[in-house]
């Protein structure tokens, strides 16, 4: 863990600065009629989940390249979270994956209270064999032609229920990577039936008080079509299960160019947004880090988000998920954590009521601009004080690199070796 004094430390040399800043703003935003401070309120009460796998180096299937000091297991993880949460005051809560998090739940709620966090929703696993398993989900899992390999992916989510349920998640985040590789492989009605089924089953296994949310993604692993391949599909899933079934959206997993925002607002037009997946991309799923791309697209999501708070049963999930290659992880989720945030506090400032004059209008350009005023303003005075006051760090990367953790997580900690290939 990172002493509070090396934070003070740092704070001390910056708080004059940021000061002077955030008066700045406040004055700025003042003339807007905006009051800062209750900005400033929501965005401390902003938390994003973090992914237990986003702290390890991730990679692509070409190769790893593994840091120093990786975590090699579940309880170095949630040292790791525990760390990005105390220096940005933004990450709350870790998002567990079984069986790669596989731990006595006592021991799971002991470490988490150790280091500060709480349990976002649960992440199962048929994608990959694990060891001693009686049926491979080469050909797929929850809609594998094997009825003996369906109910052994069955199991296992009903299994990732029953450990939520112990350390205090609320939730059960499914993505398959079930499709095919050649046309005509699968016949596309009976696979997703036979999808359909198994998911059922596990939905009924739900408690009272639990969300399911499916996550759809485009192509990958299965290259010539996917099951849950887009938005629709995954409607049609949450619809066909129930009032507990949601659809959770990764903004990676779409064609390029794809409006994700505007599947966002159908989404909770219908009561169907469960939550999300932050991160970035260029081309396809590559999980780049969140705002490192295209920060406005990031800033439009949240500007459907804002517009629909208040909503009744609106409450998406929100998490991180993306691979780190080439930088620290722990620098990347902090940084990450960080442009959410932003977006949030960008979309806070848009001003809704001459935006929606400006639609009943048909004024297009003084409605961009509008929206454009508001991603424009750097709000980074606003969260950094909310950090300050948090008892966090005004420079969460800065006071990490002076802090030595790295350094002395990597003089204890096993090197994990280069094997094997990324998480997507
Ligand atoms: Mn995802």
């Amino acid at each position: 863990m990172i002493d509070r004094t090396i934070i003070e430390a740092a704070n001390a040399a910056a708080e004059p600065g940021l000061r002077a800043e955030y008066d700045a703003l406040g004055e700025q935003l003042d003339r807007r009629g905006l009051a800062i401070d209750s900005l400033k309120a929501r965005v401390a009460a902003y938390g994003i989940a973090i992914p237990s796998w986003g702290v390890g180096t991730g990679g692509t299937r070409f190769a790893r390249f593994p840091g120093a000091g990786e975590p090699a297991g579940i309880f170095d993880k949630l040292d790791d979270c525990g760390v990005i949460h105390r220096l940005t005051a933004a990450t709350p809560r870790v998002s567990l994956h079984v069986p790669w998090d596989l731990a006595p739940a006592a021991d799971l709620r002991a470490k988490a209270e150790e280091v500060g966090l709480g349990f976002d929703a649960m992440n199962s696993n048929t994608f990959q064999d694990q060891p001693g398993q009686a049926s491979s989900y080469k050909f797929g899992s929850l809609s594998h032609v094997d009825g003996g390999t369906r109910a052994q992916a069955v199991e296992h989510n009903l299994a990732c229920i029953e450990i939520g349920r112990e350390i205090g998640s609320k939730a059960l985040t499914v993505w398959v990577g079930d499709g095919s590789n050649f046309p005509g492989q699968s016949h596309f009605t009976r696979q997703f039936d036979r999808y359909l089924d198994s998911a059922r089953q596990i939905y009924a296994a739900l408690p009272e008080d639990w969300r399911l949310f499916t996550e759809h993604k485009m192509f990958e692993p299965a290259f010539y079509a996917t099951v849950v391949q887009d938005w629709g599909t995954n409607y049609l899933i949450a619809t066909e299960l129930g009032p507990q079934a949601q659809c959770l959206v990764d903004l990676g997993h779409h064609a390029p160019n794809v409006n994700i925002e505007m599947i966002v607002a159908r989404l909770i037009r219908f009561g169907k947004l469960g939550g999300f997946h932050f991160n970035d991309s260029k081309y396809g799923d590559d999980d780049l880090d969140t705002g490192s791309i295209d920060p406005y697209r990031l800033f439009l999501v949240f500007n459907e988000l804002v517009d629909a708070e208040g909503q009744p049963g609106f409450d998406p999930a929100h998490m991180l998920d993306q691979s780190h290659n080439v930088t620290d992880p722990i620098e990347s989720l902090m940084s990450s954590a960080m442009e959410v945030q932003r977006a949030y506090a960008q979309a806070l400032l848009v001003d809704r009521a001459a935006l929606s004059g400006y639609q009943e209008e048909n004024d297009a350009l003084m409605a961009s601009e509008t929206l454009k005023r508001a991603f424009r303003t750097d709000v980074g005075p606003i969260l950094a004080m909310a950090r300050l006051e948090a008892g966090a760090a005004i420079d969460p990367v800065a006071t990490f690199r002076r802090s030595g953790y790295r350094a002395e997580v990597a003089a204890r900690r096993p090197q994990s070796g280069g094997r094997g290939g990324g998480i997507v």
